[in-house]
């Protein structure tokens, strides 16, 4: 079969673009299988023309499309082109959207099948039905439309990654992708050697793709060897060696102790590159600070996502004491290791004073970075189901956040819109006010009063005024100005060191 993969993946700027494990490992299981391939990865929006021209001149059997929710009306338009060019071409969505919203995109009339789990063996077989002309209704983990009916096929994760092929990280353009070009950034290279989570935060995919699973909940967790893992690091690097830094972007990396430990010993031994991981707080102990210290750890990703414990617990399902946040954050700072948090704002039921507390709590672990982002309730979550129970819609208003970057909070009655933007807006700014009221309490307390009666009047009495484009730029420019100088302070404090992380 003659098969056209296309990832767009322009979410919120034209960034250039960034490596995608699944599509990586999806080419390189439809290839292994003797079918020919071809790779689109679309990071800027072509013209209906151009598309024809560039892609459909190829005569491709299949066009598939990996999909996240918000790059879903973009593979629409295509799958629309692609019909009326030749509705003979078999139409495939797979990725997150099809993951998480199978239901909805089968809807689509452009769409003919979409992949609602793992898809390297069942799409190679779907594939290899549709060459052989065969029926493929009972294709695993698809959904399809039979005469006017959905057919939705059980669901079966892939129980032993180690019998897929390693993905195709050389399908990606390195001269041109973000991690590897854009303004000064450092070059990272990204890598996974783990699926699924065992935990149940009400925002996650892994919470709601978790019910997916049910009857193979055993085995929802799963990892790569991490020889394997080291191998491919290795390749990776002989053939990029401008590579700079290696980044894991599993949801845990210590989830299963054994395998972290044979991680660690695989890295050390084999990579000399520094890297950095995400680690849920609870998971943190001093061994695992210890040894990822020790072989190279240089930035630890943690999840706050709010600094209040009972809302974090209440509407989150994150139940983490801020004694336990507390001696994470302390353990890396030990370690001499810096910890990026992450966290929301707009969440269902917050107000301005809990959206608030998120910066002071960071503040007081003493986090390196806060990447806080506006919550959306993403399709079939269970925050998007207390959404739906208590009417609180996205906002019909697109709010301009950064420079080809918007927003869509929620509706609420406990906290404005606008509020929520400018929270979320002056972040960094939030934060070197609560450190510098530790330090002078009395200066540090009275600006942040001043921020807090700021945001509260310009929210309410000068709306429009402060939602121009000028006036989000200006503040833009403020809070990465007080960010720089806020994370050159930490970095010095935690590494004894000078300099930053550049870009990371
Ligand atoms: C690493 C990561 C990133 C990386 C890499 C890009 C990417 N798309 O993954 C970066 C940081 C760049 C990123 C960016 C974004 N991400 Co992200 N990301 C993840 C994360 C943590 C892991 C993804 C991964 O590699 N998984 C491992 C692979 C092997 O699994 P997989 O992705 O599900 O792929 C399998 C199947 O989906 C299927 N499949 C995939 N593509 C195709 C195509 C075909 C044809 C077929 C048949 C099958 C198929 O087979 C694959 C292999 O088994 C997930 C959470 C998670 N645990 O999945 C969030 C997640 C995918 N991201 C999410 C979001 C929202 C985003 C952004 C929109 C954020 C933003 N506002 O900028 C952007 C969108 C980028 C884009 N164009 O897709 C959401 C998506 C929710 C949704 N409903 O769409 C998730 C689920 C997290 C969440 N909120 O719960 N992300
Ligand atoms: S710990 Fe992270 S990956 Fe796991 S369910 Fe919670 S948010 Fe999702």
């Amino acid at each position: 079969m003659n098969v056209l993969l296309i990832y767009p993946d322009f979410p919120e700027e034209e960034l250039g673009g960034c490596f995608y494990t699944g599509v990586a490992s999806i080419y390189a299981s439809v290839k292994k299988a003797g079918h020919k391939i071809q790779f689109y990865h679309m990071t800027k929006l072509p013209s209906d023309k151009a598309f024809e021209q560039d892609y459909l001149s190829e005569r491709p059997d299949v066009v598939a499309f990996s999909s996240c929710t918000p790059m879903f009306k973009y593979a629409q338009r295509f799958l629309k082109l692609v019909k009326e060019h030749n509705p003979s071409i078999f139409t495939v969505v797979g990725g997150a959207h099809g993951r998480m919203a199978c239901d909805d995109a089968i809807q689509s009339p452009y769409v003919d099948a979409v992949c609602a789990g793992e898809g390297e063996f069942s799409f190679v077989e779907l594939l290899s039905r549709l060459q052989a002309k065969e029926t493929y209704w009972d294709v695993k983990n698809f959904a399809f439309k039979k005469d006017g009916q959905i057919i939705k096929n059980q669901l079966e994760v892939i129980e032993t990654l180690n019998d897929i092929p390693d993905p195709d990280r050389e399908i990606f353009n390195y001269k041109t992708l973000y991690e590897y070009s854009k303004g000064g950034r450092a070059k990272v290279a990204t890598f996974m050697f783990s699926r699924g989570c065992p935990f149940n935060c009400a925002y996650c995919c892994n919470e709601r793709m978790k019910r997916d699973y049910k009857h193979q909940k055993k085995v929802y967790v799963r990892y790569v060897d991490p020889v394997r893992i080291v191998q491919q690091i290795k390749n990776h690097i002989k053939k990029h060696p401008e590579t700079e830094y290696v980044r894991f972007d599993d949801s845990n990396i210590n989830l299963d102790k054994n395998i972290f430990r044979r991680f660690i010993a695989e890295y050390k031994k084999h990579i000399s590159l520094p890297f950095s991981c995400h680690a849920r707080p609870n998971l943190v102990d001093e061994e695992t600070v210890r040894s990822l210290k020790e072989a190279g750890c240089f930035l630890i990703m943690m999840g706050l996502e709010h600094g209040d414990a009972k809302f974090r617990a209440d509407v989150l399902r994150r139940p983490m004491s801020d004694v336990i946040l507390k001696r994470a954050y302390d353990l890396c700072h030990k370690y001499e290791i810096p910890v990026r948090s992450f966290a929301m704002t707009g969440l269902p039921f917050e107000t301005l004073r809990l959206a608030v507390k998120t910066m002071k709590t960071a503040a007081l672990l003493g986090t390196y970075d806060l990447s806080n982002s506006i919550f959306y309730p993403y399709p079939y979550t269970e925050l998007k189901a207390t959404c739906d129970t208590n009417d609180f819609k996205v906002s019909s208003k697109r709010f301009e956040v950064g420079p080809l970057n918007f927003a869509l909070p929620l509706k609420q009655p406990t906290i404005k819109e606008k509020e929520v933007i400018l929270v979320s807006k002056l972040a960094h700014i939030w934060l070197f006010l609560f450190v510098l009221a530790r330090k002078v309490p009395l200066i540090g307390r009275a600006l942040c009063s001043l921020i807090a009666l700021f945001v509260f009047v310009f929210s309410k009495v000068y709306p429009e005024v402060l939602m121009t484009k000028s006036i989000m730029n200006m503040l833009n420019k403020l809070d990465l100005r007080i960010n720089l100088f806020y994370k050159n302070t930490l970095y010095r404090k935690y590494t004894k060191k000078n300099g930053l992380l550049l870009g990371i």
